[in-house]
């Protein structure tokens, strides 16, 4: 699809609507807003109105910055079954919710290359949990959540051949490719498991949102190749004026679970946890997941015919209204909860898709919003009755009525808007007060950048009857879907340390007296401490050539924002970026023979200049002994050093 520009005067910010963004230095932004990084597989977090980047949680790409992936303590949250994958490309946020309100537990991403989904703490703004999908590949309509966090889901994008053998032909994809969505639940404490798999006809899952109110119990996808095609898509794949939104209800789909009615299927997936105690990640690979066919149990699933190529897939705030965003459609359909129970009671079909009863269009819709704009993408809700959806071609934001269907405000964006996000905007309280729009150009918007330019998000106003553009500002990656929440959720939980005598990670030092260096074979475990402004040991000698060396380094600050930072040069890695009270680990294997400097990375007082060590490697063979000290002055240091301990 190509895009134009919008036509109309409101891409100026006039100054009385800047001030609405504007935060004064000092002041706190009101609301947290987590914003996909796209391809860069991080999660960005920024405030609310004022646009201020404020972190990067880095999730399924590795970061030099935090270490994240490069320490040994986080390099198993990014193994998979393919082994370690240091880079996703993340799309769509959710937030853990309660009686279809969010709770500000936890905040989930999903991975759409290798398929995955992550689980962030909102207590340290960390990712926690990954869990990867089998018989799936790009997980894109993912990772959307129940109104009581019973279920993420998880919908495979690709469909690919699933089972014992994958070795066909591509041409035989109406034969061999299956589609699959995984429910994933969440436990009391936030984990998560593969509860089960429907295995579904062969098309792209794009986009879901779970009912709500009367529709919880529900869940509904929207499906693009209805025409299975597997070359060609972009003619291939538009062939047909309707694909569908396929509704499904997951309570009878655990009752037949229940009712031991899944087959059990051998698969290999990764889990990953990282334990806030330990600092620690582990990794495992699962073996079995149940699958639930639908074809055969016939009342999971149902398709609702939906012009034409749908991506968003909306539920209001009432739950009652279903919204599918056709991409190539000239209007926007809504269906209706009721009318779709009704339809389903009635049986009230068109026939089979892959054995999945169709459901009669009329007999499903509410109605439609017509002429809206060309190429409607996402819709959110302002929880006043109004809904606004996003249109990447003629790159505008359109408001309309839910009840009557009629517009009532279109404002431009610059250009090509994607998602929207309305703080709470997809649950049950949305707070209509802004609308972000993310964009995929930003032509002529910013400074120029070299061939590429700054991502970017505008927010707008929603409070009044028409939409007022206050602010651009740029993103990081390319924003997806996003969420945003009231500050007051999470600011007062953010953890400031970790507590010195909880931390139970194995190489931990608790004071600078257990600092040590031990040789095992030929590998060197270094016992570090950090605390303003030395490392414990800081100087080193007895390391050979072949020696793997690792630096387990224990910040003892106990002060909130007192990180410090290690890095020795040479090392093919990254740094540690280590929080108050916590121990990370930096594997080191030196290459040549000399005398090698480390340092502290992070500004952390005023001698952190002065915060660095020196570590001696020898010839393989040198008979150097092992030893280590800290404060030992000239040529008497090394008689008077400890002497290493085995
Ligand atoms: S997508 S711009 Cu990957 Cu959610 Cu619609
Ligand atoms: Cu520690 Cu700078």
């Amino acid at each position: 699809m190509t895009s134009c520009k919008p036509k109309g005067a409101r891409g100026a910010v006039s100054a009385g609507s800047a001030e609405k963004a504007y935060v004064a230095p000092g002041k706190y932004d009101e609301f947290y807003n987590f914003v996909s990084g796209g391809f860069s597989g991080q999660m960005p977090v920024y405030g609310l109105p004022s646009g201020r980047l404020l972190r990067v949680i880095p999730v399924f790409s590795v970061d030099p910055e935090k270490g994240y992936g490069y320490s040994e303590e986080t390099k198993p949250m990014l193994m998979t079954s393919h082994g370690f994958v240091p880079w996703d490309d993340l799309h769509h946020i959710s937030f853990s919710q309660t009686n279809g309100e969010i709770d500000g537990r936890w905040t989930f991403g999903n991975g759409n290359n290798t398929p995955r989904v992550a689980r962030i703490d909102n207590t340290t703004f960390r990712t926690v949990e990954i869990i990867e999908l089998p018989n799936s590949a790009g997980n894109h309509s993912s990772p959307f959540i129940t109104e009581n966090s019973e279920y993420i889901v998880a919908g495979t994008r690709f469909s690919v051949p699933v089972g014992n053998n994958t070795d066909v032909p591509i041409s035989s994809y109406k034969q061999n490719f299956k589609g699959t969505i995984s429910f994933i639940s969440i436990g009391k404490e936030g984990e998560m498991d593969i509860a089960f798999q429907l295995l579904l006809p062969g098309v792209n899952f794009d986009l879901s949102h779970a009912g709500k109110g009367p529709s919880h119990g529900w869940f509904f996808f929207s499906c693009y190749n209805s025409e299975q095609a597997n070359t060609l898509l972009e003619v291939n794949a538009s062939q047909r004026d309707k694909d569908f939104v396929m509704a499904v209800n997951w309570k009878k789909a655990e009752e037949y679970l229940r009712a031991g009615k899944g087959v059990k299927q051998q698969v290999r997936y990764a889990h990953n946890v990282y334990n806030e105690k330990t600092h620690t990640a582990t990794h495992e690979i699962r073996t079995e997941v149940t699958v639930l066919d639908p074809a055969i149990l016939k009342d999971i699933c149902y398709f609702i015919p939906c012009p034409k190529s749908p991506h968003g897939c909306d539920v209001d705030p009432t739950g009652e209204y279903i919204v599918g965003s056709g991409k190539l459609a000239a209007l926007i359909p809504v269906f209706s909860f009721t009318k779709i129970q009704k339809a389903i009671a009635d049986k009230a079909y068109d026939g089979e898709y892959g054995g999945i009863p169709v459901i009669k269009y009329e007999a499903a819709l509410y109605g439609e919003v017509k002429k809206p704009g060309l190429g409607p993408l996402h819709t959110e809700f302002d929880g006043k009755g109004f809904a606004y959806t996003s249109f990447f071609v003629s790159s505008e934001v359109v408001k309309w009525n839910i009840k009557d269907l009629k517009v009532v405000d279109r404002v431009p964006t610059y250009y090509s808007v994607g998602h929207l996000c309305i703080p709470g905007g997809d649950t049950r309280k949305p707070f209509g007060k802004y609308l972000i729009a993310y964009n995929k150009i930003t032509k002529d918007r910013y400074l120029p950048t070299g061939p590429e330019l700054a991502q970017s998000a505008q927010l707008f106003d929603i409070s009044g009857d028409k939409m007022q553009l206050i602010l651009d500002f740029p993103t990081i990656g390319e924003p997806h879907y996003a969420g945003a929440m009231p500050a007051d959720l999470l600011k007062k939980k953010s953890l400031k340390i970790y507590k010195i005598e909880e931390n139970a990670n194995k190489y931990v030092s608790k004071g600078e007296k257990e600092t040590k260096v031990v040789r095992e074979g030929n590998k060197v475990h270094v016992y570090a401490t950090a605390i303003r402004s030395h490392f414990s040991p800081d100087n080193i000698e007895g390391v050979k050539l072949g020696d793997e060396v690792y630096f387990h380094v224990t910040n003892l600050e106990q002060d909130w924002d007192v990180p410090h930072g290690f890095a020795i040069k040479g090392a093919l890695n990254a740094e540690l970026l280590i929080m108050p009270g916590e121990t990370q680990t930096l594997k080191w294997v030196p290459e040549k023979v000399g005398v090698y400097p480390f340092y502290c990375t992070d500004f952390c007082s005023a001698l952190h200049q002065e915060m660095s060590g020196y570590i001696r490697v020898s010839p393989a063979g040198s008979n150097v002994p092992l030893t280590f000290s800290l404060g030992k002055q000239g040529a008497a240091a090394a008689d008077t050093t400890k002497p290493a301990t085995k």
